[in-house]
């Protein structure tokens, strides 16, 4: 280790130097302090533990489908730059993610909704290479939902049985006279939504969004409307905050009630759901610093609600969004990468 070998040259020069000098006897007060001086500066220096340093391949962060997850995954980028590592970012399937994380072929994931990816991620974690990086602060919901005017539309909303009731006021020009229910992209929980309108025999049909934007248009054109409307959404989103509304109140959710897991499909989804982090099992070793900086991380509920409405309200790219936010929470990134 060469630069073990230059502090303890530097210490033993220091040391010879003394005695040369002693020996000489004409050293004089000013050099014995400096000499004590370099000598104990020399020691502080041996003494800061080190990190080992972050490997110089890249890092490679999944995005997917949906705002607050692109604009997260460059937040956590740039700090993860702001340490001197290098990073790579590539579109991934929101359920397969979980098996490329184990592989190696991605290093993380930052949003791990429970009730979407929760059986994946859980999966994953059964087969080994993959590891639970902690759990954000923020809680989730991520169900039907409608905004506030509805509930004008079809009285006793949000119980379920009231919306299937009026299922005939949601009907669209594609939905064979039931109601229409919009979800989202088929890969974070296509077959779930397909297995509760059948387990509950719903007079609704479910059509797929290309993407989360098509979602946010269907919102504004019934609004306009003041047509009656049910979409899948989440939270925290932007929605939090610029739209009152409310999320349908199906039977409760309990461990294991879905058909995928076993159940007879009759429940909601988790009424207060966990976000967690995951990481590659090989993280903590090839880049220890990343790694301690991404268990340190955790966002609110309203940071990612902002983190959402910087795109789908302001109209940043997700880039400048993540710029803006680390710059606007230096202090709290600080804190993440120091300790
Ligand atoms: C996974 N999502 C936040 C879109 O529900």
């Amino acid at each position: 280790m060469p630069a073990t070998y230059g502090i303890t040259d530097f210490i033993l020069s220091n040391l010879l130097m003394k005695n040369i000098l002693e020996n000489m006897n004409i050293m004089n007060k000013v050099t014995t302090m400096a000499a004590t001086a370099a000598l104990s500066m020399a020691m502080v220096t041996v003494s800061v533990p080190t990190l080992a340093a972050d490997s110089s391949e890249p890092i490679v962060i999944p995005t997917h489908n949906w705002s607050s997850q692109i604009v997260m995954a460059h937040v956590i980028g740039q700090i993860f730059e702001s340490i001197g590592d290098i990073v790579n970012y590539t579109p991934s399937d929101s359920q397969t993610v979980y098996e490329s994380i184990r592989q190696g072929d991605i290093t993380i994931s930052h949003e791990v909704w429970e009730s979407t990816f929760g059986a994946s991620f859980k999966a994953a974690l059964d087969k080994g290479g993959i590891l639970d990086a902690g759990t954000h602060v923020a809680k989730t919901r991520e169900e039907w939902w409608y905004p506030a005017y509805v509930a004008e539309l079809c009285p006793g909303l949000p119980d379920w049985k009231a919306l299937d009731a009026c299922a005939d006021k949601f009907a669209t020009a594609d939905s064979g006279g039931k109601g229409r229910y919009l979800d989202g992209p088929m890969d974070w929980h296509g077959q779930e939504t397909l297995d509760r309108i059948d387990a509950l025999g719903m007079n609704f049909v479910a059509k797929f969004a290309g993407s989360a934007s098509a979602l946010w248009a269907e919102l504004e054109s019934a609004n306009a409307a003041g047509r009656a409307t049910v979409v899948f959404n989440w939270s925290p989103n932007f929605t939090d905050a610029v739209y009152g509304g409310d999320f349908v109140k199906f039977p409760d959710w309990s461990e294991g009630c879905k058909k995928s897991e076993g159940g007879d499909g009759k429940c909601g989804s988790p009424p207060a759901g966990w976000l967690k982090k995951a990481a590659h099992d090989q993280m903590p070793v090839k880049w220890p610093h990343a790694y301690k900086t991404f268990t340190n991380i955790s966002f609110t509920a309203a940071q990612i609600g902002a983190m959402a409405a910087m795109v789908d309200i302001d109209g940043l790219s997700a880039e400048d969004a993540a710029a803006k936010w680390i710059g606007d929470n230096a202090k709290l990134v600080a804190s993440w990468t120091n300790s």
